[in-house]
C-alpha cells in the first residue's frame, strides 16, 4: 500500500532543509518519529530544498546535501514506497501555490514571525523576500497534500498556525478547499541542545563543528565530540534546567534508549561526567551505525536512487498539481486549453 491509496489514513507532511549536514538533533527530534509514523499515516517527507535558498547557500554543496538528505531518511527507515520522499524543487505547485498564498497573507502577519526576526538578524547582510515569506511557502507545502497533520518543533508552531489562518481565510471565501492542518507532537522527542552552548538549540548551520553530531560521523568524531561537551562545575548527575549541558546529555541518551530520565539519573548517580559521556557516546554510536551502514551500501546504487527521486517527484506532483487547479480555478484563473 502506498501514501496515495490509503484513503481511510490521515496525511502527515514534514520536512527538513538540506542547509547543513543532518544532526543528532534533526534526527532524535524529528526523523527518529516520523520512522514510527509510516504505518499509521500517509506520509509525505519534503526534502525543503526552497527553503534552503532563503540563506545563501554554495550550490555544489547544496545538490551534494539534498542527496545526502534524501539517502538519510531512507537509511534512517522511511520506505520510499510507503511515503513519498521528494525534493520540494522537483514539484513547481509549491512555488505556484506559494504565489498565490502570499496575495492571501498579510504583511502584519509575517512581520509577527519570531524566526524571521532571529534569521535576519543572524543573516544580517542578506535579509531577502524570501526570508520574509518563508512561512507561506511552508503554508503551502502543508496545503497542497491536504495534510491533516504536521510534526512540528515549538520553532515552527507559528508557522503552522499562519498557516492554519491563511486555510481558512482562503476557504472562508472561495468555498472548502483546503484542508486546515493540525499539529503533531509527538511523545518522545525533546529538544537536542548544541554541545558547545547548551542554551542554543542544536543546529546543522551552526559555524562550529562541535556544536552538532552529524548522522554520518564517525565513531571517533562522536567520541571526540561528546567529550568536549559543556557541562558544569556541580559535579553531580542531576536533569535539572541549572545544568543545561548534563541535562542535553541525559536528554540525548534517553531520546535514544527511550528509557525514562529519572531512572537513567538513577543509575547514573554515581558516575563522573567522562564516564557519563562515555555511556551517552556509545549508544549515538550504535544507534548511528546500521543508519550509517545503510547510507553507504544506498550511495553505491545511484541508479537505485535516481528512480526514487524520480518517482516520487511524480507521485507528489499528482497530488500537488490536483490541489494547485482547484484553487487556480476557484480564484478565477483561466483554464488551461489541453
Ligand atoms: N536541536 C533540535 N532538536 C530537536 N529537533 C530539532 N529540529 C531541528 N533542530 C532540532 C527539528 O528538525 C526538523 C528539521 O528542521 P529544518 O531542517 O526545517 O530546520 P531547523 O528546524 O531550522 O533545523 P536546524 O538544524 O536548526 O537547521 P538550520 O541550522 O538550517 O536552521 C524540524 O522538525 C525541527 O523541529
Amino acid at each position: 500500500m502506498t501514501a496515495e491509496n490509503q484513503k481511510d489514513k490521515k496525511v502527515i507532511f514534514s520536512g527538513m532543509q538540506p542547509s547543513g549536514n543532518i544532526t543528532l538533533g534533526n534526527y532524535l527530534g524529528a526523523l527518529k518519529n516520523w520512522t514510527k509514523l509510516q504505518d499509521e499515516y500517509n506520509c509525505v517527507f519534503c526534502i525543503v530544498d526552497l527553503h534552503a535558498l532563503t540563506v545563501r547557500q554554495d550550490p555544489a554543496e547544496l545538490r551534494r546535501r539534498s542527496r545526502e538528505v534524501l539517502m538519510l531518511y531512507i537509511a534512517a527507515g522511511l520506505d520510499p514506497e510507503k511515503n513519498i520522499i521528494y525534493y520540494q524543487s522537483h514539484v513547481g505547485a509549491h512555488a505556484e501555490l506559494a504565489w498565490i498564498l502570499n496575495c492571501y497573507t498579510y504583511m502584519g502577519e509575517l512581520n509577527r514571525m519570531t524566526q524571521f526576526k532571529e534569521k535576519s538578524q543572524k543573516h544580517s547582510e542578506n535579509i531577502n523576500a524570501g526570508l520574509f515569506t518563508y512561512p507561506v511557502l511552508m503554508a503551502a507545502d502543508i496545503l497542497l497534500y491536504q495534510a491533516n497533520l504536521v510534526p512540528v518543533g515549538n520553532d515552527q508552531s507559528q508557522h503552522l498556525e499562519l498557516c492554519r489562518d491563511v486555510a481558512i481565510r482562503f476557504n472562508n471565501l472561495y468555498g472548502e478547499t483546503f484542508i486546515v492542518p493540525e499539529g503533531y507532537f509527538p511523545k518522545v522527542g525533546a529538544r537536542i541542545m548544541s554541545l558547545q552552548d547548551p542554551t542554543k538549540k542544536m543546529s546543522k548551520s551552526d559555524e562550529n563543528e562541535n556544536s552538532y553530531i552529524t548522522l554520518l560521523d564517525s565513531p571517533d568524531t562522536i567520541l571526540r565530540k561528546i567529550k568536549k561537551a559543556v557541562t558544569d562545575s556541580e559535579a553531580k548527575i542531576a536533569y535539572r534546567d541549572e545544568q543545561p549541558g548534563i541535562k542535553n546529555l541525559l536528554n540525548i541518551y534517553c531520546s535514544i534508549t527511550e528509557e525514562p530520565i529519572e531512572k537513567v539519573v538513577e543509575r547514573f548517580s554515581s558516575l563522573g561526567y567522562g564516564e557519563l559521556k562515555a555511556k551517552v557516546a556509545e549508544v549515538v554510536v550504535e544507534e548511528l551505525r546500521p543508519i550509517q551502514e545503510r547510507f553507504y551500501q544506498l550511495e553505491k546504487d545511484k541508479s537505485y536512487i535516481d528512480s526514487i527521486i524520480k518517482n516520487n517527484a511524480e507521485r507528489a506532483s499528482r497530488i500537488a498539481y490536483k490541489t494547485l487547479s482547484k484553487v487556480q480555478r476557484k480564484i478565477g484563473l483561466p483554464a488551461k486549453i489541453r
